[in-house]
């Protein structure tokens, strides 16, 4: 398959986040990307192609437009008041207060935000942008018969909402891609979502839709960030309804219940009988992530790419979460090679 990757990710370098009590340099880097893209070449997966670039239009069917032109306008902001270092929220709204967009730039990144782990730098709207033109490039391979495609992005996107940011994610690349896939002629498109947290962003853009059925297999949002989505019982509203499948998992996770899950969420993918699916792919999963706690092995990787292959479906595979940097190419082509040679089969 193809792989589509441009070097402006490494645009978005923060230089920390707040983790466990600490500001400690950010667990999302550019070597994410470097190692992975390395990884493809010595397997060969199949040839590198740059992004084409598709302007707002495609981000404004999933994000408001407020919340873009914040995006878009916040390190000017943020360097006129503080000077050139990463912006990073400070507080949050709690129960009782009033959602009303401040003006200034602590306020605003206060509102849009929900995490101190995402900064923005002097390149983040680049590096956003060029993440979302490579998924949206993927999503024009698949629509056009390539069968499946490999967007390799950095930052992540899956929890980026219709109006906020958080989780190291900005703009919400899987879902970008599949609203295009719809928008280029799939009926139903199925995302499938393995990275090791809820894919809160994604649930929240199409939770009232029956067009998109998200499918995510995660750490227990009553364990694990983002904490406040992602439980069995959210199965989506009005017409979304019974559209929207969660599957979380306890901490210590192995393949004995992540492969249950995986069958869970193919025979849910199976019966929607999608057009096209969007995997938002995390190798977070892995047993020696350094911000995860489940135990999956460079094979079950393999697995994951064979079972998803099953649905037999045009599929577009969309880069998220993994900081086990060293290894995060060899898990994240398993999972492609794993996809290719059952597809073969
Ligand atoms: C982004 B993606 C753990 C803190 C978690 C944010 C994690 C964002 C994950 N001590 N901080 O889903 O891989
Ligand atoms: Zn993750």
């Amino acid at each position: 398959m193809k792989t589509v990757y441009s070097e402006d990710h490494r645009l978005q370098h923060g230089r920390a986040e707040l983790n466990d009590g600490q500001l400690v340099p950010c667990f999302e880097m550019p070597r994410r990307a470097e190692i992975v893209l390395a990884r493809v070449r010595s397997e060969r997966l199949g040839p590198v192609v740059a992004p084409e670039r598709f302007g707002r239009a495609p981000l404004e069917a999933v994000h408001r437009k407020p919340f873009l032109d914040f995006l878009a306008g916040a390190w000017a902001q943020w360097i006129a008041a503080h000077g050139d270092c990463d912006a990073l929220p400070l507080n949050w709204l709690a129960r009782g207060m009033r959602p009303i967009e401040p003006e200034t730039i602590d306020g605003r990144l206060s509102f849009y935000s929900f995490d101190a782990a995402t900064p923005i730098t002097a390149g983040t709207w680049a590096a956003a942008t060029a993440a979302a033109d490579c998924a949206l490039t993927g999503a024009k391979l698949v629509a056009g018969g390539e069968g499946a495609a490999f967007a390799l992005v950095r930052p992540p996107g899956h929890h980026a909402g219709s109006d906020f940011y958080g989780g190291y994610c900005f703009l919400n690349n899987a879902a970008i891609a599949a609203e295009a896939l719809r928008k280029q002629g799939a009926k139903r498109v199925a995302i499938l979502d393995v990275d090791y947290h809820h894919g809160n962003g994604t649930q929240e853009i199409f939770y009232r839709r029956d067009d998109m059925l998200t499918v995510s297999i995660h750490a227990d949002p009553k364990q694990e960030f983002p904490f406040f989505l992602g439980h069995a019982d959210e199965t989506g509203e009005g017409k979304g309804e019974g559209f929207h499948l969660n599957l979380p998992l306890r901490w210590g996770a192995d393949w004995s219940h992540y492969g249950m899950a995986i069958e869970a969420m193919m025979r849910r993918t199976r019966d929607y009988a999608p057009d096209a699916i969007v995997v938002s792919l995390g190798c977070d999963t892995f047993k020696d992530d350094p911000i995860s706690k489940f135990k999956l092995t460079h094979e079950d990787f393999t697995r994951i790419g064979a079972a998803i292959a099953g649905a037999g479906k045009p599929t577009l595979f969309v880069m998220e979460g993994g900081y086990a940097v060293e290894a995060l190419g060899v898990n994240m082509v398993n999972v492609l090679t794993g996809f290719e040679a059952a597809r073969r089969r």
